[in-house]
């Protein structure tokens, strides 16, 4: 399918507008041969996770996507695709509004939205809404169930996650790369969060467990906390400090695609925001879920409705423990108590998330939801 499209990515904070919108063109590129320009408000939130990113050009090509710095003036005077994206309902220019509206056969306008597996999500997908100028906007919701967008899935993305977690070599291999020398015997967790006032409880009970944990955090936001409870004053990358059976290592921020090798190789995966909640998702290990928090504690709901789902067909004690675990890290405390109570559940919890990784990908992926909903929006316009 060949054509060009425009995707309006305005970074907010984080990592993750960013990280969807470049996943997402990535994809398209590749995988529906359409010609993807990305807009971007801010290019030093693309260069950790796409490490070529030059900060000063108007226009890049990286990763098969045409990168372009998003100002009023760049903006100014573009032909728009046959399709145009706003991720996360950020501001068109109305400059270019005005230019959609003005096209013999105007692009179709889709508005990406945040994740969330909330009931309404599937009634509300897919749907228009009438703007001044004209044209109408459409609400495209990703989701976990039938009805909504699906998940971003590339589509080699499950057999190269098989083929890693197959090789203990190419594990070693790659762990290795990013400085990590497995322990043996040990637990490789990674963790990747925002500050959480649960953490010293949690590295309490990893460091007092009766498995040896060894513990992998790419640099961030919770960094300083991690030093606090270490007792250090700074930490760089690389760094190791072993506390009882733990052991603690801080890593480089990594591109996007070594870190869904990281969350691959852990046998468990604390992640946070959006879209490093749906890679550990696809990693096929369990998983920890920081959720980003919203005014009046609108997250609770959304972290409520995902673990209504995710837990069908586990075992009542193990819904408990891994639904206990996520309220306790989502509320900053009870972590201890949470993280002993999931230990005798390890086993069925690996297994499960397994499954649910399977159910998943039996979805249509995002990408290929939108390429199929462009088409048919052809043919309606017929
Ligand atoms: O950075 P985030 O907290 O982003 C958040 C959420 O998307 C939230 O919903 C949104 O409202 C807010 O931003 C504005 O978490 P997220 O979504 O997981 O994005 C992190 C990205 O960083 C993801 O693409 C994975 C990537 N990443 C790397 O590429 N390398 C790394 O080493 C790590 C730790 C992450």
């Amino acid at each position: 399918m060949a054509g060009q499209w425009d995707i309006f990515c305005a970074v907010v904070d984080n990592y993750g507008d960013i990280g969807v919108t470049l996943r997402l063109a990535r994809q398209l590129a590749a995988e529906q041969s359409v010609a993807v320009r990305l807009w971007v408000d801010d290019l030093r939130a693309l260069q950790p996770l796409s490490p070529a990113t030059s900060l000063t050009a108007a226009q890049q090509w990286l990763e098969g996507v045409e990168v372009r710095a998003w100002t009023a003036e760049s903006v100014s005077g573009v032909e728009p695709g046959e399709v145009v994206i706003e991720a996360f309902a950020c501001e068109l220019p109305a400059t270019f509004i005005a230019a959609m509206a003005a096209q013999p056969r105007p692009p179709l306008w889709l508005n990406l939205e945040y994740l969330s597996a909330e009931d309404w999500v599937a009634g509300c997908h897919a749907l228009p809404s009438p703007q001044p100028c004209g044209l109408r906007k459409f609400f495209f919701f990703p989701g976990f169930t039938e009805g909504t967008g699906g998940l971003l899935r590339e589509g080699d993305l499950l057999a190269r996650r098989d083929a890693l977690q197959a090789d203990v070599a190419a594990r070693t291999a790659f762990l290795e790369r990013l400085g990590v020398r497995p322990l043996a015997g040990a637990r490789l967790v990674s963790l990747f969060a925002y500050e959480n006032a649960g953490l010293a409880e949690w590295l309490e009970a990893m460091a007092g467990g009766d498995e040896a944990v060894q513990l992998l955090v790419p640099q961030g936001r919770i960094q300083a906390q991690l030093q606090d409870w270490l007792g250090v004053t700074a930490m760089q990358p690389g760094q190791v400090w072993p506390r009882g059976r733990l052991q603690v290592q801080l890593l480089s921020f990594m591109p996007q695609a070594d870190y869904d090798r990281l969350l691959w190789c852990c046998d468990f995966n604390a992640v946070r925001g959006e879209d490093s909640f749906v890679r550990a998702q696809w990693a096929a290990r369990p998983l920890l879920w920081h959720i980003y928090q919203q005014e009046e504690g609108a997250h609770w709901e959304k972290l409520d409705a995902f673990l209504q789902l995710y837990v069908e067909g586990l075992s009542e004690p193990a819904a408990l423990a891994l639904s206990g675990l996520w309220r306790a890290w989502n509320a900053g405390q009870g972590m201890g108590l949470a993280w002993q109570s999931l230990q005798p559940c390890w086993a069925e919890l690996a297994e499960h998330a397994r499954r649910w990784s399977a159910r998943q990908a039996a979805y249509p992926d995002l990408a290929a939801a939108l390429a199929l909903f462009y088409r048919n929006s052809l043919s309606c316009a017929a």
